[in-house]
């Protein structure tokens, strides 16, 4: 879980040598603070939603103060912010407090990285969008993400798109038994053009349309996805080109996220979508149902910072096994007296199949942690 976030008053009423002199007035403690929804970040400007819901429901930008320098503020942060919030052109208010975090996506560049990166706070649940082919579906990856995912205590749903161009059976039986939900789309061609193809508008500079399909199309079946993600915060995650922003453009119809072409030759996509940005979901009726938060694709998901432990907590089954391991047991394959292993061999017959998966699938992710795969 998210230790305490710290803010200003981390920096306030530090006793110092050098200025002793008293001061006459405290400083306030913002109390007038208004409280706002970080919706994307970017070069250092905020946008956020204030008064979510509320006929005052406004979008303003604003700034960190500098008591806040040295914090990361993320998008799907709760923030108090100070200052002009009027959200009127040319405003910008001060972001003074980070509210405390439900939970934290965090990834490191590699697994020897120190340095963490939290991508997204205040989720509870991670898409893991995964293409079935251009770009080749990377097992590993989504590992990694199951993992990531786990250990920020949030929910995982693997959309596997681009279903057109390959089978998603293999990894449907790869994923299902450790209980992760999978949903799979497809593009159809829209036989009819009665609606216009959902190619990119391009909302990012640098980048304007650089989805140059002409055809008209849409994505199927938006139903089982929304069913998924409505009510709760979603962050989607995958690699670059896989279609995330595809998906969330299909989902939201004023999101107008530029999408890119996959280069033909490497099978890569073009690193299209440069920061993350979150967007409210409309249920089938247009009402607000939940936030969709789509996200840069990433080359790999470091994983230096996940706790075992924490791990093990996701398969509740086998963390009251492994309280009979021994002291540090690594729980891997072939470690010495593992009590994974003893609640395999004294498995019933009839569960025996059920309980190898659940161990096998444990020790996949376990060793994509440490980087033993
Ligand atoms: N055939 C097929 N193509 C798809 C599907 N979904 C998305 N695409 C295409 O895949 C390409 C990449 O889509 P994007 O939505 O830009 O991918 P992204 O994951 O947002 O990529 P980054 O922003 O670079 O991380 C675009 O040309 C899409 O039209 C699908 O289901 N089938
Ligand atoms: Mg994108």
């Amino acid at each position: 879980m998210a230790g305490r976030v710290r803010d200003e008053s981390d920096f306030r009423d530090r006793p110092s040598k050098k200025n002793s002199r008293p001061r006459t007035k405290q400083r306030p403690e913002h109390e007038d603070a208004e409280t706002g929804l970080v919706t994307g970040v970017d070069r250092g400007r905020y946008t956020l939603l204030l008064d979510e819901d509320q006929p005052t429901e406004r979008t303003i930008l604003a700034m960190k103060a500098r008591e806040l320098t040295r914090n990361r503020v993320v998008c799907g942060d709760r923030v108090d912010i100070v200052g002009d919030t009027s959200g009127e052109d040319g405003t910008l208010a001060r972001i003074v407090r980070i509210q405390e975090r439900t939970s934290v996506l965090r990834r490191t560049a590699d697994d020897t990285d120190p340095y963490e990166r939290i991508i997204v706070a205040n989720a509870d649940q991670l898409v893991i969008v995964t293409a079935l082919a251009q770009p080749e579906p990377r097992t590993r990856m989504i590992d990694r993400c199951v993992v990531a995912a786990y250990d920020a205590g949030m929910d995982v749903l693997l959309c596997l798109t681009k279903a057109d161009l390959a089978d998603a059976t293999h990894l449907r039986e790869l994923y299902e038994p450790i209980g992760v939900k999978v949903v799979v789309t497809r593009r159809v061609h829209d036989v009819t053009g009665a609606a216009a193809g959902q190619a990119g508008h391009g909302d990012e500079p640098g980048h304007n349309s650089s989805d140059t399909s002409e055809d008209s199309w849409r994505i199927e079946p938006l139903d089982a996805v929304r069913a998924e993600l409505e009510g709760r915060t979603s962050v989607l995650v995958g690699h670059s080109g896989v279609g995330k922003s595809t998906l969330v453009n299909a989902l939201v119809p004023d999101a107008y996220r530029a999408t890119g072409v996959v280069n033909d030759v490497t099978g890569r996509g073009r690193h299209t979508s440069t920061s993350a940005v979150a967007l409210r979901l409309p249920d089938a009726d247009g009402n607000p149902a939940g936030w969709v938060i789509d996200t840069p694709g990433v080359r790999s998901f470091g994983l230096a910072h996940v706790d075992v432990e924490n791990l093990l907590k996701a398969f509740d089954d086998l963390d009251v096994v492994a309280e009979d391991c021994p002291r540090g047991c690594t729980h891997l394959d072939g470690a010495p007296d593992c009590a994974l292993d003893d609640w395999l061999e004294s498995s019933p017959e009839e569960e025996k199949a059920a309980r190898t998966a659940r161990v096998e699938s444990f020790r996949r992710l376990l060793a994509a942690r440490t980087g033993t795969v």
